[in-house]
């Protein structure tokens, strides 16, 4: 495959509802966007590195600069087989994970259109359907997050996650477990919680949780471990699982019983599917995670989400939650049952729509060979 261009730009888009977690407040984001030139054809991809460096160490100008500086000139470079080419491509570089995966997800889009399957075939996927949850955060009033729980399980979704951090946790928990009793409930602390309190979360048992997302640091396994052992709730990892190799540490170590996958945060589909293998040789459930993408990286989430073992609901949502328009037309949406249907047309399935990117437009650069 030979890339004719790579065009980089920035997109700014409000938030239709901000958004909440234990790290900080999101009102709107700042959206890198990559799109290839190939041939003929065009394909998309997202970074979801966000406005700061608060989820991880990437954010989206650290991302721009080793796009345009280390990974945008090696893919002009390379011998390009696929999409699955490019973790060697872009080997030489360490870390910025998100940056490369908006690169390499574009060039699996382009594969998928090249040989005119769907990207979620071409992926793995076998599911005709995926399985819908959402992540609610952080609100302003235990009856505003009551309202919108109650709002989201009458639009169909199948989980409800609720944000939590020390002040917002046992008694949102119980309130919703009281109205509520039967419903798939899990939370998700983003690395809010310490050793002093393990006693606290080991007492949500009694709320019977699906999972607790990354309650402690972002980078540990070790006291993860040592937490899943006073439980009987699952743990959830997401920040920590960085590849493959974490997650075996992980299943190996029982830091965790469940793994979230991000495919920006592991680098690309290639690792995406290398953990979702390596979970479902051990069985170790995994569901698809979200980083209030836009519809080019939400039908990434899509596709990902049809392989065989996310056989949890994921935080892959309709494009509504997030956008009062998005840049995909027709939009991301789900059913009343919860489920959003995999495209059957080849690659993403969901056009990009280049007038409403354009109009958001407010920084670019194009890289040639
Ligand atoms: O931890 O899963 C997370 C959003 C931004 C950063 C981290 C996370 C999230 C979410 C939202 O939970 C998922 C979504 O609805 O896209
Ligand atoms: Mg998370």
């Amino acid at each position: 495959i030979k890339i004719d261009a790579i065009h980089l730009r920035e997109i700014n888009m409000p938030l239709a509802y901000p958004f909440e977690t234990s790290f900080g407040l999101t009102t709107g984001r700042r959206i890198l966007l990559v799109e290839l030139e190939s041939e003929g054809l065009t394909a998309w991809g997202e970074c979801v590195a966000g406005e700061h460096p608060y989820f991880s160490d990437e954010m989206i100008d650290t991302a721009w600069i080793i796009t345009e500086t280390e990974l945008a000139p090696r893919l002009l470079d390379a011998e390009i087989e696929g999409g699955g080419s490019c973790p060697r491509i872009f080997k030489q570089v360490r870390g910025h994970r998100m940056a490369k995966a908006a690169l390499e997800n574009a060039v699996w889009d382009l594969e998928a259109q090249r040989e005119a399957v769907p990207l979620a075939q071409l992926l793995g996927g076998t599911r005709e359907k995926i399985a819908c949850g959402v992540s609610i955060g952080i609100q302003p009033s235990l009856e505003q997050l009551l309202d919108t729980i109650a709002a989201e399980l009458a639009a169909g979704y199948q989980r409800i996650k609720l944000k939590c951090k020390p002040g917002w946790d046992t008694t949102i928990f119980e309130a919703v477990r009281k109205r509520w009793p039967e419903i798939l409930l899990s939370c998700d602390a983003n690395s809010a919680y310490r050793m002093r309190d393990f006693d606290a979360i080991a007492s949500w048992d009694q709320f019977k949780l699906l999972m607790i997302e990354q309650p402690l640091w972002y980078d540990d396994f070790y006291f993860h471990s040592m937490l899943q052992k006073r439980l009987d709730t699952a743990i959830c990892l997401d920040e920590s699982i960085r590849n493959r190799r974490d997650a075996l540490a992980a299943i190996e170590m029982e830091s965790c019983r469940i793994i979230n996958i991000k495919n920006g945060r592991v680098g690309g589909f290639s690792e995406a599917i290398a953990v979702h293998n390596a979970a479902a040789e051990r069985g170790i459930p995994v569901w698809c995670g979200g980083m209030l993408e836009t519809g080019i990286g939400r039908a990434h989430n899509v596709a990902l989400s049809s392989l065989p073992n996310f056989t949890l609901p994921g935080d892959v949502s309709a494009s509504s939650r997030y956008w009062a328009e998005d840049i995909i037309e027709p939009a991301v949406i789900v059913s009343t049952k919860g489920e959003i249907v995999v495209p059957t047309t080849p690659g993403s399935g969901y056009p990009v729509q280049r007038d409403r990117i354009e109009a958001l437009t407010v920084r670019r650069q194009t890289l040639r060979p």
